[in-house]
């Protein structure tokens, strides 16, 4: 993985420059085509990387590493438009949730200097996704494709959010269910992580119906043990490891969490969740978090995680290879995930 690293940072100064060109072209201030150059900076790329290098990967893996100099470099292109639509909706996510950091620094629309200015930015980046894939894909067969592509995984992971706040302005807790849990999740979180599989079956026109579908069966499991998991970070990550604060519980967000503890309480601890969750006081957050952890709910989350592990590894183990797709790739895509998973 270090030297596709090393191919991605290669690609990453090219794409940055060739987009301060373009605003160059269109007669933009210096000053501003700077301040997007340090929102480029500091939101793509900051993170683990899990899904450009899952993206470039893929790509090599489904041409059995056979690949030029130019696809190589479309591939880096693919995988960074990956990590452009992931930087935009963490900046917006991060305004939603009221979160104060991310990676270990401000939230950006926390930095002094950008403040609500961050919404624009997050659009730029968005429209700047669009503008490379014209540069660098229009003569491309799956041309079409990778743009309806973007806009689908858009809309499934829109759609989630709205699910995920709507369901946060809740009065009653009591009403969250595991099962408008599992549907809030499957549109935040599985496009997240089928987009790197589905941009490289397209991009080698590999997306036949039955890959398709398992690309989506293995997405909705890992995508569930995914949030899963981001919900356990959320209550009891270390920020030195994490980089951000968690905002669940004060967020009154549907969580895991929340509903296996609602589904586990006696009387009293109900009640002292009913009247705490979903405020901002710290010392309600921590009778939260005690009833969370009298219920035991980490032993229950590691039973949790073991499970849904098995169940991932027979999607991974019944992969039908006939059509092109691997069980490697989602086996990788999943170690990938379990490694960096806080
Ligand atoms: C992150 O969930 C949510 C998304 C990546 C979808 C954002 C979609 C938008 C339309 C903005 P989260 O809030 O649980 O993540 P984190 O814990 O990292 O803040
Ligand atoms: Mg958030
Ligand atoms: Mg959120
Ligand atoms: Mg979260």
């Amino acid at each position: 993985m270090d030297a596709l690293k090393d191919e991605l940072h290669t690609a990453y100064a090219s794409l940055n420059a060739t987009f301060g060109d373009h605003l160059a072209s269109q007669g933009l201030d210096n000053s501003l085509i700077d301040h997007f150059s340090e929102c480029f900076s500091a939101n793509v790329g900051t993170g683990k990387l899990h899904r450009g290098l899952a993206t470039l990967y893929i790509g090599k893996q489904l041409a059995n590493n056979e690949v030029n100099a130019e696809q190589t470099q479309q591939l880096c292109v693919l995988a960074w438009l990956v990590e452009m639509l992931g930087a935009h909706y963490l900046i917006l996510d991060d305004i939603m949730d009221e979160s104060t950091t991310r990676r270990g620094e401000p939230c950006w629309y926390r930095q002094p200097h950008v403040g609500l200015m961050a919404i624009n930015d997050a659009c730029i980046l968005k429209s700047a996704i669009f503008f490379f894939l014209k540069k660098f894909f229009r003569q491309h067969p799956a041309y079409v494709n990778l743009v309806e592509l973007f806009l689908d995984l858009g809309l499934h992971t829109e759609v989630g959010q709205l699910g995920d706040l709507a369901a946060a302005k809740e009065e009653d807790i009591a009403k969250f269910t595991m099962e408008k849990y599992w549907s809030i999740v499957r549109d935040k979180s599985s496009y997240s992580i089928s987009g790197p599989v589905l941009l490289a079956l397209e991009y080698w026109q590999l997306a036949t119906p039955k890959n398709l579908q398992q690309t989506h069966n293995f997405a909705v499991a890992l995508g569930e043990y995914f949030q899963v998991n981001d919900d356990y970070v959320d209550v009891y990550g270390d920020y030195a490891v994490t980089g951000k604060h968690g905002t669940d519980i004060q967020d009154n967000k549907c969580t895991w969490f929340i509903i296996e503890a609602l589904s586990r309480a006696n009387d009293e601890q109900r009640c002292d969740l009913l009247g705490n969750y979903g405020k901002r006081d710290s010392s309600q957050v921590d009778i939260v978090k005690r009833v969370f952890n009298e219920l035991q709910l980490q032993e229950v989350f590691r039973e949790y995680e073991g499970k849904q592990r098995a169940k991932i590894e027979g999607i991974i183990a019944a992969v039908d290879e006939s059509e092109g797709l691997k069980g490697e790739i989602f086996l990788t895509l999943f170690n990938g995930f379990r490694k960096g998973r806080q």
